[in-house]
């Protein structure tokens, strides 16, 4: 179905505050709290109707996962993103990507754009998402990224309170001796049943195979990301060395770049994060090109708030989606979250928003209570 274009009458960038319940340790640094940047449109369709739409930029404080920050993904937007589209006289979010196919980079930045206007015009409609992009699983299951913990003691305490939360598969951030023995120890708690996964954010060299071989005996789901971004064809020999499937993260920037990663045999797996491929509507065109290749794909996270989750959780309901995702519940990084409908976890399983848009609503006043700054511009 094609939605209505229109144009952005005003356009508010504002940053949120949240502290985190406990901090995330990955092989890139520690999250003790989040800096979010938000979008937030009022979108006029050509009808004259008024909407509003909201997009999440996932990017992180630091450009430690990847080269985008939240200052300069608000700067990018302000200086160059936005001007692009809002002299734009008649657009649709299906517009975004080539008006701002100038501008190098910044996908996080895009790709919170676009999902503002896609809300908007969702909205507009009456659909949601899901229906849109014709997803048609009513629940998903939930799986949850554990931090790296200094000892295995309270690694084992940690992984033992969310196997009671329900999830239904844990993946275990790991880096150069936080690895091995982590990992047999989990294993070993949890059975052989459970399933699990770890993710190395680039942490390991082209000489480690040998050493992520030894992963092999836990029987793991994937090994994420082990090699820096740039390095495929290291993936790719690291894939022919090691049993266990390597899954992409942070080297999956676009659909095409998808295709040749997994036709030089580096991706053996796909994990699918709308901000780091520039937005919902390439993270579709990623889904479809690994389901027409039968490479299995999961939903990343970026530690979103319920805006990005829910909309996260609509795009995980496509049939390629086989894996669990890092869905998780609010209150596995925050005490209240910013939308009054926060994703929770039943039997393991989210429920998937089915409300217009991308399905959530905000919680304005706890939303005006954690706001550090509002900036208008636009309208
Ligand atoms: O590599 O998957 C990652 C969080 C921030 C930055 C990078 C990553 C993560 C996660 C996902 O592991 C955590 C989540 O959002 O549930
Ligand atoms: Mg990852």
């Amino acid at each position: 179905m094609t939605l209505e274009p229109g144009s952005l009458r005003r356009v508010e960038l504002r940053r949120i505050d949240l502290p985190l319940v406990s901090p995330f340790r990955t092989s890139f640094g520690v999250e003790a709290d989040r800096d979010i940047l938000l979008v937030r449109v009022e979108w006029q369709s050509a009808s004259g109707a008024v909407t509003e739409g909201w997009g999440e930029c996932v990017a992180l404080a630091e450009p430690t996962y990847s080269a985008e920050y939240v200052d300069g993904a608000q700067h990018v937007m302000t200086s160059h993103l936005l001007p692009r589209l809002t002299s734009a006289a008649s657009l649709s979010a299906t517009d975004v990507g080539t008006l701002l196919a100038p501008i190098h980079g910044h996908p996080m930045a895009k790709g919170a754009l676009e999902m503002a206007i896609l809300d908007a015009q969702l909205r507009a409609a009456g659909i949601s998402f899901g229906e849109h992009i014709g997803a048609s699983a009513t629940t998903i299951p939930s799986g949850v990224s554990v931090g790296i913990h200094d000892d295995v003691d309270s690694l084992l305490a940690t992984v033992q309170g969310y196997v009671d939360d329900g999830y239904v598969r844990i993946k275990l951030k790991i880096e150069p001796g936080a690895d091995v023995e982590h990992v047999a120890a989990v294993r070993d708690m949890i059975g052989p049943d459970m399933p699990l996964q770890v993710d190395a954010n680039t942490a390991y060299t082209r000489t480690d195979g040998a050493h992520l071989a030894r992963l092999d005996d836990y029987d793991l789901l994937l090994i994420e990301q082990p090699l820096p971004e740039d390095d495929i064809i290291g993936h790719a020999r690291l894939a022919a060395e090691v049993v266990t499937p390597i899954c992409l993260d942070e080297s999956l920037v676009s659909a095409s770049g998808t295709v040749d990663a997994i036709e030089l045999g580096a991706c053996e797996i796909a994990n699918i994060k709308p901000g780091r491929v520039g937005g919902y509507l390439e993270a579709v065109r990623i889904h479809d090109v690994c389901r027409s290749r039968d490479i299995p794909v999961w939903c990343g996270g970026m530690v979103e708030t319920g805006i990005g989750r829910a909309a996260n959780a609509m795009l995980a309901a496509l049939p390629g989606f086989v894996l669990p995702g890092d869905i998780s519940a609010s209150t596995r990084f925050y005490a209240r979250d910013v939308v009054t409908d926060p994703i929770v976890i039943v039997d393991g399983h989210v429920t998937v928003p089915t409300s217009p848009g991308f399905g959530f609503e905000i919680d304005q006043s706890f939303l005006d209570e954690v706001t550090a700054s509002t900036t208008l511009v636009h309208g």
